[in-house]
């Protein structure tokens, strides 16, 4: 069936509606294509990062300093692989298959976030990826609660659950090491040096430099700019940096009575542009590892699809 021109204005019209009103676009709603795309990028990119970002953490899995915190860290990592999972379920519901994503993100065809492309050095590094990476994952993410788009906006409501509890063991770990010996309050100080501008650079390119933000502030798929959730961010965590007893490494970072807000120092765009392109210090580690674990894993694929045809012929066997 051939929709005129009118229906599509029509079936648009709805849409722009919808979302004005603060609605939900769900899958079998009609939605432009641009919209499509966009969710697409954005979800696979994202689950894209849950899956690569278990990597960083987990190089500490088997060289945890006790049961306990080696207990913690297995159940974030396994969280990570949820939300992965979650999030190609959302990206499927638009119409495309999480296989073909997952060979995209193993060709390098598809993005996944900057932040795991930095390397894991000591087990203080465990403490600081809890506490800024999943810090600035929380603040980017809860307002995707929101997202006008159905799948995306409820998968993100417990993700962002999971993330919160990430974030205090990640705190609690530091407080540990804080409270300890002079060389572990060293090694804490050393992550949060190496971890601070990276964290920032999470959110993306600064607002002059985002060529999405703007379109998927009106389709109302982001709810806030890059740099408007930078700055919640910052001054989210300078108070935290203080309770802990660290300095957040950069000295142009200050309270600004009139904006009522922190200013602080310029990024390395440099920096970040080079990690996004490949570049970064762990980008090919990150990536053979990815392939490697797919190919591995080809064979597991092969029985389940077997075994789901055998389930299938029976059931038709008896039907008939
Ligand atoms: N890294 O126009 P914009 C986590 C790309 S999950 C790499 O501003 P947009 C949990 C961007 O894709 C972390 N690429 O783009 C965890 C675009 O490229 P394209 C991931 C980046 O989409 C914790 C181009 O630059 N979170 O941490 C980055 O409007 C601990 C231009 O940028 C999400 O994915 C970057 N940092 O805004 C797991 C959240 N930034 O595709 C394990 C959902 C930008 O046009 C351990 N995503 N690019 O070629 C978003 O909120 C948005 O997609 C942004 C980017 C804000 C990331």
């Amino acid at each position: 069936m051939t929709v005129t021109e009118d229906e599509t204005r029509d079936l648009e019209a709805d849409f722009e509606r919808t979302v004005a009103a603060e609605g939900r676009i769900e899958p079998r709603d009609w939605m432009p294509e641009g919209y499509r795309r966009t969710l697409i990028r954005q979800i696979a990119q994202h689950a894209h990062s849950e899956i690569i970002g278990m990597q960083p953490e987990g190089n500490w899995i088997l060289r945890a300093p006790s049961l306990r915190r080696k207990a913690i860290l297995l159940a974030k990592v396994q969280d990570e692989a949820g939300h992965g999972l979650y999030l190609y379920s959302a990206t499927e519901t638009l119409g495309v298959d999480r296989a073909e994503l997952t060979e995209k993100l193993i060709d390098a065809k598809q993005k996944y976030s900057s932040i795991f492309n930095y390397p894991t050095l000591t087990f203080a590094d465990i403490g600081v990826i809890g506490w800024l990476v999943d810090g600035a994952a929380i603040c980017n993410q809860v307002p995707l609660c929101r997202s006008s788009y159905g799948p995306y906006a409820r998968a993100m409501v417990r993700i962002c659950k999971e993330e919160s509890f990430h974030q205090r063991q990640g705190f609690e770990l530091l407080r540990t090491l804080m409270a300890g010996t002079d060389a572990q309050r060293a090694m804490v100080q050393d992550a949060v040096d190496r971890w601070w501008w990276p964290s920032l650079m999470m959110f993306g390119p600064a607002d002059g430099d985002s060529p999405n933000t703007q379109q998927s502030m009106a389709w109302r798929i982001k709810r806030h700019t890059n740099d408007e959730l930078r700055q919640r961010y910052v001054d989210m965590t300078v108070p935290q940096a203080a309770a802990l007893g660290v300095t957040l490494p950069d000295p142009e970072l200050r309270w600004n009575e009139e904006r009522q807000a922190h200013d602080f120092g310029a990024i390395d765009w440099d920096e970040f542009a080079q990690v996004v392109k490949g570049a970064g210090p762990c980008n090919a580690q990150r990536l053979a590892n990815r392939r490697a674990a797919h190919e591995e894993g080809q064979w597991v694929r092969d029985a389940a699809a077997a075994y789901a045809a055998k389930q299938a012929r029976r059931t038709e066997g008896a039907a008939a």
